[in-house]
């Protein structure tokens, strides 16, 4: 990578999501990259999370997505953080996909993981919600593997 800086990174997600704005989720992304927060990504860094994200088992990448989900680094996905996340996916692939009727809003895609995931019911997820419910419903793991895109 040329530019480490968080512009630059967004560019490289501009290259393969053409057609949607991808800026916001490269933006989530690079902050999951970025782990001494300092605003570039250092070779370092770079290499960690590319062997995690294209080597890594499964409960690696998980682990990785779970970090992307849960912004403020508390342990807990809550449903507002989620939701910030589905709607930069959303924006980035623009019209790409053809989404059923009962996920066609970043809300209604919310709504249905916590459905699946949220056990206890109190509106956020832990990594171990997160991880059971990755396994019950793969279309979910689908969707994080997104930030994959670039793997030649
Ligand atoms: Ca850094
Ligand atoms: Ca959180
Ligand atoms: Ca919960």
């Amino acid at each position: 990578m040329s530019d480490r800086s968080r512009k630059g990174f967004s560019k490289i997600y501009q290259q393969f999501f053409p057609y949607g704005d991808p800026s916001k989720f490269a933006s989530f992304v690079f902050n999951v990259f970025d782990e001494n927060k300092d605003g570039y990504i250092e070779f370092g860094e770079f290499l960690q999370a590319l062997s995690v994200t294209s080597r890594g088992n499964v409960e690696e990448k998980l682990k990785w997505a779970f970090k992307l989900y849960d912004i403020d680094n508390d342990g807990f996905i809550t449903k507002v953080e989620l939701l910030d996340i589905v709607e930069a996916i959303y924006q980035m692939v623009g019209g790409m996909v053809n989404l059923p009727e009962e996920e066609n809003t970043p809300e209604k895609r919310v709504n249905r993981i916590f459905a699946v995931m949220d056990k206890n019911k109190d509106n956020k997820l832990t990594f171990d919600e997160f991880l059971e419910g990755s396994k019950e419903d793969p279309t979910i793991i689908q969707a994080l593997t997104l930030c994959d895109a670039s793997r030649g």
